[in-house]
């Protein structure tokens, strides 16, 4: 696999690697480590320094594997290796049953070993649901980003709009959170850096009013990009939630003819609690994607797994890191060579 992305706002591996380090370190053991540690460099043998006679016997291309016995310690740990990364009992029973099913009892080469395992996160992601951010060129492209306090949902929307900015399009921030102090301040500030316009009213005025209006003028000016931000809530406030189901209502009602994103922005740290959050979430806006932050901090990347398995809504972008540039389209293919190559 090239360590180059296959479009400008995919992640390199390099990147997605160290992103997800933490996660990787939990998942892999120093068994598998071993596989991916290059060959002896040979161009800096030269005639004036001569390789030692044991490197100088090496085939320079030969790749350093280990054998490992795959026996019933080997695999326990294993489990318990997978279950902390959150990536959900379900795909670790499945998971490790094919792993004993082919490797049990018998010593295998840890490149084999890691083989399998590429291969069952690949299954795994490839049963969920297609991952790419939608845009409809000519058209006003809705992306409504909900989700608990604190996900992400802000800086998260602010990447964004400086992606699209830097793809050319004209784009219009909403400050749909009006609930708490500063936070339309904050969504300003984002608008500034991106170099997009905005639109906000009042503190405490209406989210619903404010999308409103939102709507009108980005159909008035012919804007390509509405994203609007919302207040943090949890999912198990019945007023806040129903708050929500008001402002998607405003959506439904005066944008039905447009595409729209629904997104959920869930921090990966969350893990399987985030799950709970997006099947509420999900009722109440019918969600189209997920917005994975914050992978860059935890052990836990593998409720991207969990996620593709329960949900049945894809991970569309995942946050790599604070800066500008580290909100990512999530390419299932370059995640599990991160994580396990
Ligand atoms: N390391 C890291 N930090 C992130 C990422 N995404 C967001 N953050 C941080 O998470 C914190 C909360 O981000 P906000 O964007 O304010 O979250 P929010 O969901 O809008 O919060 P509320 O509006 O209060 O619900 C900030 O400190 C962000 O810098 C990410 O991908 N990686
Ligand atoms: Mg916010």
């Amino acid at each position: 696999m090239s360590s180059e992305t296959k479009g400008f706002w995919g992640s390199t591996l390099n990147k997605l690697k160290s992103a997800l380090s933490k996660t990787k370190n939990t998942i892999a053991d120093e068994n598998l480590e071993i596989t991916h540690t290059e060959p002896s460099d040979q161009s800096q043998i030269t005639e004036e320094s001569p390789a030692p006679e044991s490197i100088a016997k090496e085939p320079a291309l030969k790749p350093v594997t280990k054998v490992i016995k795959v026996d019933e310690e080997y695999l326990e740990d294993l489990e318990d290796r997978l279950i902390r990364t959150d990536m959900g009992l379900a795909n670790v029973d499945k998971l490790m049953e094919h792993v004993r099913q082919s490797c049990r009892n018998k010593s295998m080469d840890s490149h084999e070993l890691t083989t399998i395992l590429k291969n069952e996160f690949f299954s795994i992601l490839n049963e969920a649901p297609k991952s790419e951010l939608k845009y409809t060129p000519g058209k006003l492209n809705i992306y409504f980003v909900v989700g608990v306090n604190g996900t992400g949902k802000t800086t998260s929307i602010g990447k964004l709009c400086w992606r699209f900015r830097q793809e050319g399009k004209r784009v219009l921030m909403a400050a749909g959170d009006t609930f708490r102090a500063a936070a339309e301040t904050q969504l300003e500030i984002w608008s500034q850096r991106a170099g997009v316009d905005i639109v906000r009213l009042e503190d405490k005025a209406d989210p619903g009013a404010v999308v409103f209006k939102a709507i009108e003028k980005a159909r008035k000016e012919n804007y390509d990009c509405l994203v609007i931000d919302t207040a943090g809530r949890l999912h198990n406030k019945t007023n806040l939630m129903a708050e929500l189901k008001k402002v998607r209502g405003v959506i439904d009602k005066h944008a039905s003819d447009l595409p729209l994103e629904a997104l959920l922005v869930l921090d990966a740290s969350t893990g399987q609690n985030g799950l709970q959050q997006a099947k509420v979430f999900s009722e109440v806006c019918s969600l189209s994607g997920v917005i994975l932050t914050k992978l860059d901090g935890t052990a836990k990347g593998g409720i991207v797994f969990s996620i593709a398995k329960d949900l049945g809504i894809p991970v569309k972008l995942i946050g790599l890191g604070e800066q500008m540039e580290d909100l990512r389209d999530f390419e299932p293919d370059l995640f599990v060579e991160a994580l396990i190559a």
